[in-house]
């Protein structure tokens, strides 16, 4: 208690939280932290690409090791389609752009999409 006001108007100023608050004025505002939306990043079968440029793919653009690699080309050549990774929109936007392009600049069919999880 330090100021010279009434008994009641002090307790509320008090109350709101110090100086100046004599009136309702927000004063906390909320954590907004929201998680991001994750896509995965697919690659799809088709019967031409080498297996081993697959493999390569899934080394240089979503940091597989070898026996990674070739497990998921593995997956994907039997199964028709399988994923890379996940990633938040525009790292998977980037990933499939820089597939594609790869692809495209080696002459191979591979297509690679995301899908929202
Ligand atoms: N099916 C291909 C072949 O037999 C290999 C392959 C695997 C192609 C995975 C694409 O995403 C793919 N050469």
């Amino acid at each position: 208690m330090s100021t010279k006001l009434p008994m009641k108007l002090q307790d509320d100023n008090d109350r709101k939280g110090g100086d100046d608050m004599e009136t309702g004025v927000a004063t906390k505002t909320k954590p907004k932290t929201k998680k991001p939306s994750l896509y995965r990043v697919l690659l799809l079968n088709d019967d031409f690409t080498p297996m081993e440029f697959v493999v390569h793919v899934l080394e240089r653009f979503f940091s597989k090791t070898h026996g990674e690699a070739e497990q998921i080309m593995l997956h994907v050549h039997r199964n028709g389609v399988g994923e890379c990774g996940v990633f938040t929109f525009e790292v998977a936007e980037t990933k499939v752009t820089q597939v594609m392009d790869f692809a495209q600049k080696h002459q191979h069919p591979l297509q690679c999409v995301m899908e929202k999880k």
